[in-house]
């Protein structure tokens, strides 16, 4: 069976990729904040998991993530860099502190849980799947700092690829508008507002749909890489 670390996986495509990885076949462990969030998740799980309270942005916690998951599990194939948020302000109202916190989850944290996990993502010959954004290919307004910490992704993504070539798989996966608990981070404005109501319109992405495109890289046989994953609601 092969073991996947998916971080963020109390709500939104952390906690469907989770769920649907479970259903075929992986020893998922699922690592977040929100440990009541974490056990809800894993009512829809068989026995084979793991669930482990983790601040990405802090070392200790991810060595303790990879040291529980190596003694559970004794290896990892899979290390989903999921976690992460944005803040929706523009840059003349954004709050320093917040600028700073995108860059500690979703570049720091990233970067701390790819370290700890890589000795046994290359014993494996293991995939790293980083959920970039649309924002790591365009810079939007209102955005601007979040687009910055998906495009550092999208370089971390490229130089690993360039790097560990045939001794780890890594694939960028972008999302555009996915129904989750991502804007619920930012102050109420007009322009949370009006990214709300394009959000849920009926017609954007759910996780779901994030989470059957990581099964379908996952799923690819060896001499197979895909690197990157564009997905947008067709609308
Ligand atoms: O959002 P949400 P998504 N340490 O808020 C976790 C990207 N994306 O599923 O710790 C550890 O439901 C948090 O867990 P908790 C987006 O940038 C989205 O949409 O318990 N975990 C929660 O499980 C992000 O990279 C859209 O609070 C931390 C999870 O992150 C990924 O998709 C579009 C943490 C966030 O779940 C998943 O976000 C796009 C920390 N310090 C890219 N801080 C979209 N939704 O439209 C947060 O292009 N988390």
């Amino acid at each position: 069976m092969k073991t996947v670390i998916i971080t963020g996986a109390s709500s939104g495509i952390g906690a469907e990729t989770a769920v649907l990885l479970n259903r075929k076949g992986y020893q998922v462990v699922l690592a977040a904040r929100r440990m009541n969030k974490l056990e809800k998740i894993a009512e829809q799980l068989n026995e084979h998991h793991l669930l482990v309270k983790v601040d990405v942005c802090k070392v200790h916690e991810v060595e303790s993530l990879v040291k529980q998951t190596i003694d559970k599990f004794g290896k990892i194939d899979v290390l989903i860099n999921n976690a992460g948020l944005g803040y929706i302000a523009p840059l003349a109202e954004g709050k320093l502190e917040d600028w700073h916190q995108m860059f500690n989850v979703n570049v720091n944290g990233l970067l701390t849980c790819t370290h700890k996990s890589l000795p046994y993502l290359l014993k494996e010959k293991g995939t790293i799947i980083n959920i970039a954004s649309v924002a790591a290919h365009e810079v939007f307004p209102n955005t601007v700092v979040y687009c910055a910490t998906k495009h550092a992704v999208n370089a971390i993504t490229l130089g690993i690829r360039k790097e560990f070539r045939d001794k780890v798989k890594v694939c960028n996966i972008s999302p555009g508008a996915v129904q989750t608990e991502f804007l619920e981070q930012s102050e109420e404005s007009n322009n949370v507002k009006q990214m709300r109501d394009f959000f849920f319109n009926n017609e954007t992405l759910k996780g779901i749909d994030i989470a059957e495109a990581i099964y379908e890289v996952l799923s690819k046989p060896a001499h197979v890489a895909i690197n990157e994953v564009i997905i947008r609601p067709n609308i």
